[in-house]
């Protein structure tokens, strides 16, 4: 049986810190290619590789049934009319799901059909939960003026697989237009 530590977590809804666990930071230079405007991010990068997000992981045991979490913090901002956003994945085993659960601030998160190609925006604010189904590219979005954060329950045999959003990115971005943010199909936009 796993020793009682391992089974108690705890984290930091305001900075998605989860003690004692391993985080990673994301910069703008790591997320070349992601955003559509390479002109506007560019500029961005020339004067700062900004923060835009981190995640913590919290992996207690990783057999067949357990499960692991993860809390991210997206930073405010855009790049050209884009939000800051996560670089996005599918899960290497694509039959898992994922549960979000938004903590602070307002977001959506972009998803879309691996094999249909549909896309879905659903809204992540506090308390309230966002089902990402398996075979499913997804994406966390900052559409607000505060730092995001949010935790994603998952199996732990998920996996992470960037390597087709990195190929094709998605097909949908999320941009601000009149002060709202809105889906749109990424050729329909102009650089
Ligand atoms: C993992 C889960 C999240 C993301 C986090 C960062 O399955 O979906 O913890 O890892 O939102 O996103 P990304 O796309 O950089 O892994
Ligand atoms: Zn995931």
């Amino acid at each position: 049986m796993l020793e009682i530590k391992k089974l108690l977590s705890s984290f930091d809804p305001a900075t998605a810190v989860i003690s004692g666990a391993d985080a990673a930071w994301r910069r703008l230079s790591d997320l070349f290619g992601c955003f559509s405007d390479l002109t506007a991010y560019k500029a961005a990068m020339a004067l700062d590789d900004a923060l835009v997000y981190s995640v913590a992981s919290s992996a207690p045991a990783d057999g067949e049934g357990d499960m692991h979490y993860g809390a991210g913090l997206i930073m405010p901002g855009r790049i050209g009319r884009e939000y800051f956003m996560t670089k996005g994945h599918l899960h290497v085993w694509r039959e898992a799901a994922e549960l979000y659960i938004g903590l602070s601030g307002g977001g959506v998160i972009l998803m879309e059909d691996e094999s249909t190609g549909e896309s879905r925006l659903a809204p992540l604010q506090p308390n309230h939960t966002v089902y990402v189904p398996g075979h499913t590219a997804h994406r966390t979005i900052n559409t607000g003026s505060t730092p995001l954060t949010y935790l994603g329950i998952y199996p732990a045999k998920a996996g992470l697989d960037y390597s087709a959003i990195a190929k094709k990115n998605f097909r949908c971005v999320v941009i601000e237009r009149n002060g709202k943010p809105v889906m749109v199909e990424r050729r329909s936009i102009s650089k």
